[in-house]
């Protein structure tokens, strides 16, 4: 491995294509095969492979590609918010706004770069963006994929306003299951969720791990930082770490609602499930000159490992 990662040329690592709209997209890639595709449509992840070429995240083959429609899947930024506000469209604007390759950005630590193949984006508020939600700031975003072909993203989000704001935050991460009905989440037992299906009245998840027979919409607040979504037919767990993120949002839309989405074939949230790192409940407050940092990392990992 040594010698191989040694003469892994750091150009194939990192290439840059274009999509259909002529916006780029940055293809990165490790050693073993394993790649990620991040769009400068709103820095989302909008495919991760493992080594042997499998789609690891969902995309509906109805997605609008155009611009500022975020396609539905991958992983969307959602900031800043994280669901409906009066002033802002739901999830906010920065998935539907056009990114920045950044070429200087402040150092991350080391581990977050020592062979990893990594792109760093950033993203400040046009004048435009400044009349929606007036507080200036300056979001830098690290997507890297590591050797062990697992995919991690990095948000920084510095206050540079001459006041202080608050935001609420989501990775809304479209994870590619075989059958929903396959599927269960282990970490979640016993916490506390308020469910947006019931106006957000609060529960308390029983002691089991959670599987799906219908529609489901919850934020599970102040969630341990290792959750695992294991997929029985598939043989496959996704292993999600994360850090700033205290909640994590399970949603998945079920058939009917699936039928009433433009943008989702009629069965395929049969093929998805959202479980995404975020910050909601209690929103990030920043005094100027503040910074926020949350991070995700995503390993998938053989079943076997995690009976
Ligand atoms: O809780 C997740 C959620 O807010 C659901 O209520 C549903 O609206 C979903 O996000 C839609 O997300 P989208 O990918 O369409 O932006």
């Amino acid at each position: 491995m040594g010698h191989f990662a040694a003469v892994w040329d750091s150009q194939l690592a990192l290439e840059t294509i274009k999509d259909l709209n002529g916006v780029d997209q940055i293809v990165l890639r490790n050693p073993q095969g394993a790649s990620a595709r991040v769009s400068l449509h709103g820095g989302q992840v909008i495919s991760w492979r493992n080594e042997r070429g499998e789609e690891l995240l969902f995309a509906s083959s109805k997605s609008i590609l155009k611009p500022p429609k975020a396609m539905r899947g991958g992983i969307p930024i959602c900031f800043p918010q994280f669901g409906n506000c009066d002033s802002l469209e739901q999830h906010g604007f920065a998935k539907n706004k056009l990114w920045a390759v950044d070429d200087d950005p402040p150092p991350l630590p080391a581990n977050d770069s020592n062979g990893k193949s990594f792109v760093n984006l950033l993203f400040k508020p046009s004048d435009e963006d400044l009349k929606f939600w007036p507080h200036n700031f300056e979001f830098r975003l690290r997507v890297s994929l590591g050797i062990d072909g697992n995919l991690t993203l990095i948000s920084r989000i510095r206050n540079v306003n001459g006041k202080p704001f608050s935001f609420s935050f989501g990775y809304h991460s479209y994870l590619s299951v075989s059958d929903i009905s396959e599927v269960r989440i282990e970490g979640l037992e016993t916490m506390d969720y308020f469910d947006n299906l019931l106006k957000k009245e609060r529960f308390t998840e029983q002691g089991d791990a959670i599987t799906f027979e219908s529609e489901i919409d919850r934020v599970y607040l102040s969630s341990p930082n290792c959750i695992a979504v294991l997929d029985h037919e598939r043989k496959r767990t996704y292993v999600i770490r994360k850090e700033g993120l205290p909640d994590v949002v399970v949603w998945n839309p079920w058939e009917k609602k699936s039928k009433a989405m433009s943008d989702l074939g009629d069965d395929e949230y049969k093929q998805m499930l959202c479980v995404d790192g975020a910050a909601i409940e209690k929103p990030i407050a920043l005094k100027p000159g503040e910074e926020w940092t949350g991070r995700l990392e995503i390993a998938v990992v053989p079943s076997k490992f995690l009976q």
